[in-house]
């Protein structure tokens, strides 16, 4: 799927954009399951294990920041991650074995939607080499007006800067760290049903929605089969226990195999501890920490 071109850029800037990677019948589907979950958040009140809500969510209006682990909400998620082009752009990054980290469907309400401050995967969960990718699937178009993410390209190759602020993990940094370069940032828009990928040290974030449109991406975040967690912020199978675990690390093989056989690297580890007072989500992370914002509120 990926040419050697595409596949050189990623190794060198930390990112990719890969265009009209599912067909319109398929994003049609998408599209329709997602605006169904939205809706059924209306009687929904306080954030839960499904959704997170955004300031201002009420039944007329329904506002969130995030579906939670989407592909447990419906199959088809999981269909498009594990029988799609999008299987081929993971592979052609990965290899053939690959694990599912976990999924999130950032909706971004129109009018102010929620920001996410810049940060590097890695910083949430360091792993024993870093193999491990996010993508996002589009699933309406992203332009400059509705928050689309930001990456700093080629920071996957620099030193991690610091996630910590006020003592505890506070899952972004500060944007008055000398050594974050916003000037350097790109903006990665397209159409719906492009894709975008960022390594797991690349620095990212994105601004509010500022426009009458939502934003919706639908976010999987997966790990090369030999790249093992440490410690994962607010990660749910970290709480298994060995037997869940073992058929939970089955349940997210994305493609081939496990592999009991940890690849170790010579990375920067930093662990994500001490923990924010609420954590249950990155916008909660990073907003009970009291992270000074790098976004203008609109
Ligand atoms: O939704 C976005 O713009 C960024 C999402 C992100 O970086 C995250 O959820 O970790």
């Amino acid at each position: 799927m990926l040419s050697d071109a595409q596949k050189a850029f990623y190794a060198e800037n930390g990112y990719l954009m890969v265009e009209d990677v599912v067909t319109p019948a398929r994003l049609k589907r998408l599209q329709d399951i997602t605006y169904a979950l939205i809706d059924a958040s209306r009687d929904v009140g306080q954030s839960n294990e499904v959704y997170d809500l955004d300031v201002g969510h009420s039944a007329d209006a329904p506002r969130l920041t995030r579906i939670k682990i989407p592909h447990k909400r419906d199959p088809y998620f999981w269909e498009i991650l594990t029988n799609s082009a999008v299987t081929e752009v993971l592979t052609d990054l990965l290899g053939p074995d690959t694990t599912l980290l976990t999924s999130k469907l950032n909706t971004k309400a129109p009018g102010g939607g929620a920001a996410v401050e810049w940060h590097q995967d890695w910083a949430f969960y360091p792993h024993t080499n870093d193999d491990l990718l996010a993508f996002g699937l589009m699933l309406e178009d992203v332009g400059l007006d509705n928050g689309p993410l930001l990456v700093v390209p080629g920071t996957h190759r620099e030193p991690m800067l610091s996630h910590h602020v006020n003592g505890v993990f506070a899952g972004a940094i500060s944007p008055d760290d000398p050594a974050f370069h916003p000037d350097r940032a790109v903006a990665l828009t397209g159409r719906a049903g492009s894709m975008t990928v960022h390594h797991v040290r690349t620095l990212h974030g994105s601004a509010p929605n500022v426009s009458d449109r939502a934003r919706l991406i639908l976010f999987f975040e997966a790990a090369r089969a030999d790249a093992w967690p440490l410690l994962g912020a607010s990660s749910y199978f970290h709480a298994l226990g060995q037997e869940r675990f073992w058929v939970d690390l089955q349940d997210r093989m994305i493609t081939g195999k496990p592999c009991l056989t940890p690849r170790m690297a010579d990375v920067p580890v930093h662990m994500p501890l001490p923990p924010a007072p609420d954590n249950s989500s990155i916008f909660k992370t990073q907003a009970s920490a009291g992270v000074k914002s790098a976004f203008t509120k609109p």
